[in-house]
């Protein structure tokens, strides 16, 4: 494998934490940390720290940032201490500069315009980095693609950093931030270290991860994620940089190496691509230690339901990108009595504690949330959440300096005031054109949610009861069911299926395998992934129980057949009801246990089509196996764990009694 070409490659050896034996490097000698001090000091030559005491970091983070600083040659370092004066000083540079608008009808609510061609994440880009292919797809037929994980050979992987990284920072600063994924020091947390030319970057990082100086003092001599971002565009720039937002759409790559536990995330600015604590490594580098440590790391919310007798109950829901998981995180109930709290919006660690019930924290600390479609009617307490200390990324404004995108019409007071959209060109109610991009989003401090939960920061988790798979099926699926047993639980998430969104460079709406809602974050061969969800229904361990959901499902007229939102209360109550053991509520289907008619309270709701929201269409369903089959078949192939197996063939043969 080559490495990165420099004057002296010896200095760019990857660092390892371990010796030719494996064993941890985790004690140093003071001869070898003399050394350590040497190669560090030589690397980073004259490249100035201009904040921060270098000498301070442990010394495998000064390793670390030597190393890469040497690689892509910044004019200076800024090692992040996560304060208040910190993120004011960035901000009002970013304001200067035109990056940032201050939205002046709230507190420390910022609008962020990118470049038009840096909107969303770039799943084509992405990439996991193994020795074996098949450490990160499953085995596919000739001609047939994964569609789970992209792979890239070590060999290419250093050819594709040679290409970009020496000297990609020339004439920006370096930033270094240390974070904690989890509250800082919990048992199921870690910890990175991300570098970075975005100040855009350092200011979500604050928002969405820990970041801070105490990181360092709990690193200690232990590991850490390492994540090395670049926008791409050395100075001077050979071309226009727009808004005021460098990037390389043309060189972008996100290439991770899991056994390395390191990110490499070059020329994208946006979301996913570039904040590497959240899909980068909350999911795809985490799932792997996951996987390594007997643990779960799930593109996953966690509420916390009461119900009116005061019992809490803890779900973790899985649904695809931009299908409304931070709505249901933060549900307000329409039942009299009822009290939702939100735990997190879009990732879960769980890991099954002594007592053998499965704890669940949320890694990050902020919402990066799609913001078309949140209001006061869809969403109020995220709206509530960013009302201040927020920022906003390619939505509309108003010229009374509020943030716009599409549904917020009804809640425009005068309809004649003036709105600038995205790309910063006049716009009024009623055009054509989208005010915001479809991924437009909000980043707001999840502590600022209302309805936070007083235990979401808790070291150890909260006792998860269920989990909840679901997605946008227009058609043929049932509002909820409920599976036969871990194992049909672990089938149902694995055939996941939704309509596809904004959150990705997909266009058009079709309906797309994905599977445990982690298509696009898969970190490892799928099949694999299936088979350490199986193994985890053992000893003491109390399993969840499954379900799906489908709250778009559309009638014949093309209406949706449910209200949603905070209606899906009453999908919840069901799901309790059956936790708790009611009887009588549930019959069996070939697909699982669908509600018997009248057991889920639809009092005050006006005219649901029941029939047509719960039915099972025998030729819907019949169609869906033979693409279910075909999908298992190409897609997962010998990898298929024997378990899943066997719950395809015995649903097919459920499905075709229809
Ligand atoms: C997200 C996504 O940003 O899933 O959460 O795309
Ligand atoms: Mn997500």
């Amino acid at each position: 494998m080559s490495t990165p070409t420099t004057a002296n490659p010896d200095l760019l050896k990857p660092y390892r934490d371990t010796d030719a034996s494996g064993a941890s490097l985790r004690q140093i000698s003071a001869d070898a940390f003399y050394v350590v001090n040497e190669i560090v000091t030589k690397r980073l030559g004259h490249i100035p720290i201009f904040k921060g005491d270098f000498h301070l970091l442990p010394y495998k983070v000064q390793r670390f940032v030597a190393e890469k600083a040497e690689l892509c040659r910044p004019r200076g370092i800024y090692i992040c201490d996560g304060s208040e004066h910190e993120a004011e000083e960035i901000t009002h540079k970013l304001v200067e500069r035109g990056m940032l608008t201050p939205l002046a009808a709230y507190e420390n609510n910022y609008l962020c315009r990118t470049d038009p061609k840096d909107v969303a994440r770039v799943e084509s880009k992405t990439w996991m980095v193994t020795p074996d292919k098949y450490q990160t797809v499953t085995h596919t037929p000739e001609g047939v693609e994964p569609m789970m994980g992209h792979w890239m050979p070590p060999t290419q992987f250093a050819d594709e950093l040679d290409a970009r990284f020496p000297g990609c920072m020339a004439g920006r600063i370096m930033y270094v931030i240390p974070f904690s994924m989890g509250p800082l020091g919990g048992p199921i947390s870690k910890i990175g270290v991300q570098l970075t030319d975005s100040n855009y970057v350092v200011l979500s990082m604050r928002v969405m991860t820990r970041a801070s100086h105490e990181v360092l003092d709990a690193l200690g001599n232990n590991d850490f994620v390492r994540c090395i971002h670049s926008v791409g565009l050395p100075r001077p720039v050979r071309q226009k940089v727009i808004n005021h937002w460098p990037c390389n759409p043309e060189r972008v790559i996100i290439a991770h190496r899991p056994a390395q536990r390191e990110i490499w995330s070059f020329g994208s600015g946006y979301g996913g691509n570039s904040l590497l604590g959240k899909k980068c490594f909350a999911l795809r580098i985490a799932s792997n230690i996951a996987r390594d440590e007997g643990w779960l790391a799930e593109h996953m919310l966690i509420m916390g339901v009461t119900r009116p007798n005061g019992k809490e109950h803890f779900i973790a829901a899985a649904f695809p990108s931009a299908c409304g998981k931070t709505n249901l995180a933060m549900l307000e109930p329409t039942l009299p009595g009822w009290k939702v709290r939100c735990v997190g919006d879009d990732i879960a660690w769980m890991k099954f504690g002594e007592d053998g019930r499965l704890y669940a924290i949320n890694p990050e600390a902020g919402f990066f949330g799609v913001a078309p479609g949140t209001s006061d009617k869809t969403n109020p307490m995220a709206v509530a959440t960013f009302q201040k200390n927020s920022i906003f990324t390619n939505v509309a404004e108003t010229s009374e300096g509020r943030y716009y995108w599409e549904g917020l019409e009804d809640e425009v007071k005068d309809k004649n005031v003036e709105i600038t959209d995205w790309l910063g060109n006049p716009w009024k109610l009623g055009d054509p054109t989208p005010a915001a991009h479809p991924n437009s989003r909000f980043c707001a401090p999840a502590s600022q949610c209302p309805i936070i939960h007083p235990d979401w920061e808790s070291p150890n988790g909260v006792p998860i009861e269920a989990i909840i798979f679901g997605g946008r099926r227009p058609e043929g699926v049932p509002l909820v069911f409920e599976t036969f047993s871990w194992k049909h639980g672990i089938f149902t998430g694995g055939c996941l299926k939704s309509e596809t969104t904004a959150a990705a460079e997909h266009k058009g709406k079709s309906v797309m395998h994905d599977p445990m809602a982690m298509r696009p974050f898969m970190g490892y061969n799928f099949g694999k992934y299936l088979e350490h969800w199986v193994h985890l229904q053992k000893g003491n361990h109390q399993v969840p129980k499954i379900y799906h959901v489908n709250w778009f499902r559309k009638g014949q007229d093309g209406k949706f057949l449910w209200p949603g939102y905070g209606e899906n209360i009453r999908v919840i109550d069901w799901i309790i009801r059956r936790l708790d053991g009611e009887e009588n509520i549930g019959e069996n289907t070939a697909i699982g246990v669908v509600p018997t008619k009248g057991s889920i309270n639809l009092e005050g709701l006006g005219v649901v089509n029941w029939d047509e929201l719960m039915s099972l269409p025998p030729d819907y369903w019949k169609q869906d196996a033979i693409e279910v089959r075909k999908f298992f078949e190409e897609q997962v192939g010998p990898d298929l764990p024997p378990e899943v197996r066997t719950e395809l063939d015995e649903q097919e043969k459920r499905i075709a009694n229809l």
